[in-house]
This record gives structure tokens, sequence and C-alpha cells, in this order.
């Protein structure tokens, strides 16, 4: 390696150095919800009934690991007697994992068969939580709120998914109880749908995940904020924060 190879690059770590400062200026807000880098799910709590899960490599969109739901599970009977499909909810409310108002959020989140869902989760709590949904098995992508971890939609758009495709979720949570979730390509930035809700029962809380004819798989759950100016006229919302 020639010195004169080493002094350009020297010169673009420096850069690359300012470039990060400059980042770090703006509050340093993002943070990482969980990566499953771990390789593990010790943090999580199960609700309305039972869930086969683990973090597996299969389900890593990044590093090492991701969570994966089997798609294997039983019919359960959950908390208020009524058999529900595929698999009960994980969640987790611990101060690592919260997100609330004023959060934009992203996960990425590989879909299940076209007779499945994943339901990724937030303002999640004991109480219940909402989420965005992939709704495989009815053609749509929904945002619900999940009171005890039951299922109420809130706001439901048509979608044509692709089984076993993975897409990258960013909900963009305002101050006030507005929720825009964006459904972006594998590519991580073209917008596919947007679905728009409105409901101020939780202002903040922490994440969670339910699927079935899966697997499902989850992945790199990260949070940006505070939420710019810009975004928080958000009527007809597109990618406001990439
Ligand atoms: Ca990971
Ligand atoms: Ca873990």
């Amino acid at each position: 390696m020639s010195r004169q190879r080493s002094i350009p690059l020297a010169v673009r770590i420096l850069t690359g150095g300012f470039a990060v400062l400059s980042l770090s200026a703006i509050p340093a807000l993002g943070a990482t919800l969980d990566d499953f880098e771990d390789g593990n799910i010790t943090e999580y709590s199960v609700a309305s009934g039972t869930v086969t899960a683990a973090a597996t490599g299969a389900a890593a969109h990044d590093g090492n690991f991701g969570l994966e739901f089997s798609g294997a599970a039983p019919f359960n009977a959950d908390q208020n007697g009524r058999m529900v499909g595929g698999t009960g909810w994980l969640w987790r409310d611990d101060a690592g994992a919260f997100a609330g108002q004023g959060d934009i959020i992203s996960w990425w989140t590989r879909s299940p068969s076209s007779t499945g869902r994943n339901y990724i989760g937030f303002g999640a709590s004991i109480a219940g939580c909402y989420s965005v949904v992939l709704g495989l098995n009815t053609a749509s992508f929904i945002i619900q709120r999940n009171d005890n971890y039951d299922f109420l939609n809130l706001a439901e758009v048509p979608h044509g998914w692709v089984a076993f495709k993975w897409y990258r979720v960013e909900l963009i949570w305002s101050v006030g109880g507005g929720m825009a979730a964006n459904l972006y390509d594998t590519d991580g930035t073209t917008l596919l749908n947007t679905v728009v809700a409105a409901d101020n029962t939780w202002a903040g809380g922490g994440i969670a995940f339910r699927s079935f004819s899966g697997p499902g798989y989850f992945d790199t759950v990260t949070t940006q904020g505070p939420i710019s100016v810009d975004s928080k006229s958000w009527g007809g919302v597109k990618s406001l924060y990439r």
C-alpha cells in the first residue's frame, strides 16, 4: 500500500468523522429498540395466546439475528376465551424499547404466506398496543388498536403483497395521536403505500409482535426523532423522513 493511497484515505476518514459529528449535532435521538443481536427474546412477555418464536439467523435482515415467529403454531384460546389462529403476541415495554408520540419508528419485516399476517406493535404495555399490520390474507395494509391484545381496525387500505418478501415499515407518530404508516419496498426507500389513522388512547410504550401463517420475520426496530417541522403537517403524508 503506497503512501499516495494512504493520504487520501486519511482525508476520507477525517471527512467521515466530520459527517458523524454533524449528525450528532442533531439531538442523538436515533435509537435501536431491538435488533435481536443478543440472540434471545428474554425481554418479552406473551399475551393473548401462546407464542412459538425465537431469535434466529433466518430472520435476520441485518446482523446475525432477527425475530422469527413459527408458522406452525396451533389455534389457541386467548384471554377472552376466543380461539385465535396462529400465535399470541410478544411485547416488551422496558425503557430500552420505548417510543412515543413525536417519534418515527422503523422496522424490517418479511411477509408471511398469502394466508397470513404480520403485526408490528408500538405503544405496547400490558394494556395492549397499536399495530401496523401486513394483511396478506385480506390484501390490505392496516393500523389497528389492540386493546388487551385484541383487534380493532383504525384504518385499512388495499395492498397487493408479495409473500416472503422483505419490506420496511415506517411509523410517523405525531403528538396528539396522528399515525402515518409508510410501507417501503425491499430497497428500504421506494414508497409503496401509506395508511393514516388517529387515536390518542396511548401516547407511548414499548414494542410488540405477532404473526400467523408464517414464518414471520422481524428485525432492526429503530427510532428517529423528533418529527421535523415539515412532517407535522402530515396530511397526505408520504415519505417525510429518510
Ligand atoms: Ca438483527
Ligand atoms: Ca434480546
